[in-house]
């Protein structure tokens, strides 16, 4: 029943509570975790059947974490995993998350103050005793507060950053999915429409046997607790603290429960007055005409049977997304979105030149050439990075090592890229005449967060100036629900994207999705061009492709602004003629 991805979440647990028991994420046992865990995920292959001493043979899992996975295959849990979660409980592991409190203060906090979730805390920072332990004082207490507070870690308010939430509810929808009691099941709400930070997980099952279905939820490894336990529904906690609502309906409903429970309510309170104005009732069972069924089984039943264009979960905000897909409307222009089947290249992709690039060059390129992409863009780090970044002699010597991979790739075309450093005045990487040696180029930030909005925007259109900046990397370098990104005047930026010609980039990997989806719909509005991209680091990373045009539909971004689902010759033409200007 278990699979790969299920051991690598184990693996991700043990790790978590690991660091909180040792003190250090930098312990034996955190490490060895974390290396199997790298190890496993390069491995690919289905690891499930292999007994503990071939799993030893995987690069970087070793003899004690082998059997550690043996049993979490065999019986289902492991003894010493439950052991940390009977002494770690969600709510205290979700302290952890808090910047400025690492493992060693969360014991002391723990043992000294009482302190096992955010209440406990809260109240400890209000009656100021965080600041009377060890290393500790007014300054780190009050930065913990804030930290608190900007991540919107508020009791019941507490909203988790989609990169933790999506992978967990596409395990959880799959396992669903392999039962043989269920017919259809899918992750709505929030998570659907691709939300940067998440309430809580919505599932919608379809099934006819809704007691089995229940039965299988409440033993499922990720509950880590159960809120509520009725007959179609079960609400639980994961071990980390997000709340799941899991609901079963029958599977000529399932269209309809799913449309209601993705939301958003105010998408759903539109489409029902459409209903009503119309003579006929939408709720979560179908949409009705007095006795009979008008539809009900799929969601494009429903949108059909109200004269609309089927709207992509991903535009239900009520942002003018009904309007646009009225079919009865002279006025309506319902966008030609992007869609995955139409991406034909990544033009932001590492290699391991790059300090934190995991796959080589040839694994890189060949994976990308698995996906059937007509063009490709390899952009490692330039060498103002600290670390990561590459000198010039070493980008010469790469890009003879692409150049000569290129002739096994007749239908790729690679490009020889650099990801640029913005520095904190707008200074690029390199000499002008090196970077003009590149093909392609994608300019980020990497530093320098905490300057003024006016000095942010000068800093990145400096850059836009530049005549060998093809595209502006996640803009503004946020980490979702870890680090807010750079300020930035949004309407100067994107006039100097235009003026320059500048692709602007949304970003795939979840953590980021950057440029947000609110800046990309009026990046659409100006007509800026864009670029969807992985940023990946490591072979497994290619699929965050889907994250990003989902993204960029949420800003109902058109097929034909987004450069890379350009044909070859199109963006060929484009790449060179930004080098000429
Ligand atoms: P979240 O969980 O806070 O990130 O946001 P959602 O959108 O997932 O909201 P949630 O979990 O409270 O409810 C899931 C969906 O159920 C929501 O998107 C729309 C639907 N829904 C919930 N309450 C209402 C309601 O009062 N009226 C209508 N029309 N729909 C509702
Ligand atoms: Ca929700
Ligand atoms: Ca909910
Ligand atoms: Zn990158």
């Amino acid at each position: 029943m278990a699979t790969n991805a299920d051991v690598l979440a184990m693996l991700d647990e043990l790790a978590t509570l690991t660091t909180l028991d040792e003190e250090s994420p930098q312990s034996f046992k955190v490490r060895a975790y974390e290396k199997a865990r790298l190890g496993i995920e390069a491995h690919g292959a289905d690891i499930t059947a292999l007994s503990a001493a071939n799993l030893t043979k995987i690069d970087g899992v070793g003899k004690s974490t082998a059997s550690k996975i043996r049993e979490f295959l065999d019986a289902g849990t492991v003894t010493k995993l439950e052991a940390l979660r009977a002494a770690y409980p969600p709510e205290f592991v979700r302290l952890s998350k808090i910047p400025g409190l690492g493992p060693k203060t969360l014991k002391l906090v723990r043992h000294e103050l009482g302190v096992e979730d955010l209440d406990g805390l809260k109240q400890a920072i209000t009656d100021q005793k965080l600041r009377t332990l060890p290393r500790m004082g007014a300054t780190s207490e009050a930065k913990i507060a804030k930290a608190i507070e900007r991540l919107g870690l508020t009791g019941k308010d507490h909203r988790t950053p989609i990169a933790e939430a999506l992978p967990l509810a596409r395990r959880l929808v799959d396992d669903l999915r392999a039962m043989p009691e269920v017919h259809a099941a899918e992750y709505c709400g929030s998570l659907r429409r691709m939300s940067e930070t998440i309430g809580d997980i919505d599932v919608t099952v379809a099934s006819t046997q809704a007691a089995e279905v229940m039965a299988k939820v409440r033993a499922h490894g990720e509950v880590s607790e159960l809120v509520l336990s009725g007959p179609t529904k079960t609400s639980f906690l994961t071990p980390s603290g997000l709340q799941v609502d899991v609901r079963v309906v029958d599977p000529s409903q399932f269209g309809a429960a799913t449309l209601y429970f993705t939301g958003s309510k105010a998408h759903n309170i539109a489409l029902r007055q459409r209903a009503i104005d119309r003579g006929v009732l939408l709720n979560e069972y179908g949409l009705v005409d007095g006795d009979e069924v008008v539809a009900s089984a799929t969601e494009q039943d429903i949108y059909a049977a109200l004269d609309l264009q089927y709207v992509p979960p991903t535009m239900r905000e009520a942002t003018g997304e009904i309007q646009a897909a009225a079919i009865d409307n002279d006025d309506a222009r319902f966008p030609d979105l992007v869609e995955l089947g139409d991406i034909k290249g990544d033009l932001h992709y590492h290699t391991d030149r790059s300090g934190d690039g995991r796959s080589s060059l040839a694994d890189m390129v060949a994976q990308a050439a698995a996906k059937g992409y007509s063009y490709l863009a390899i952009t490692d780090h330039g060498e103002d990075l600290a670390i990561n970044g590459s000198t010039a002699e070493q980008m010469l010597e790469h890009r003879d090592n692409i150049r000569e991979l290129q002739e096994q790739y007749p239908e790729m075309t690679i490009l020889f890229g650099c990801e640029l450093n913005i520095g904190r005045t707008g200074g690029l990487d390199y000499d002008d005449d090196f970077r003009a040696l590149f093909d392609y180029t994608v300019a980020s930030v990497h530093s320098h967060y905490d300057e003024s909005q006016a000095d942010q925007t000068a800093r990145v259109i400096r850059a836009i100036e530049d005549p060998t900046v093809h595209s502006i990397g996640h803009l503004t370098g946020r980490y979702i629900g870890r680090r807010p990104g750079i300020e930035l005047n949004i309407d100067k930026l994107l006039d100097a994207l235009v003026a320059n010609g500048v692709a602007l980039e949304i970003n795939g990997a979840l953590s980021r999705l950057d440029a947000a989806a609110d800046v990309v719909r009026r990046a659409v509005d100006r007509e800026v061009k864009l670029v969807i991209n992985s940023d990946s680091h490591h072979v497994s990373e290619l699929g965050r492709m889907e994250y990003g045009v989902r993204t960029a539909q949420r800003g109902w971004a058109q097929r034909d602004l987004v450069i890379n689902t350009w044909p070859r010759a199109d963006l060929l033409a484009w790449v060179a003629g930004r080098a000429d200007n």
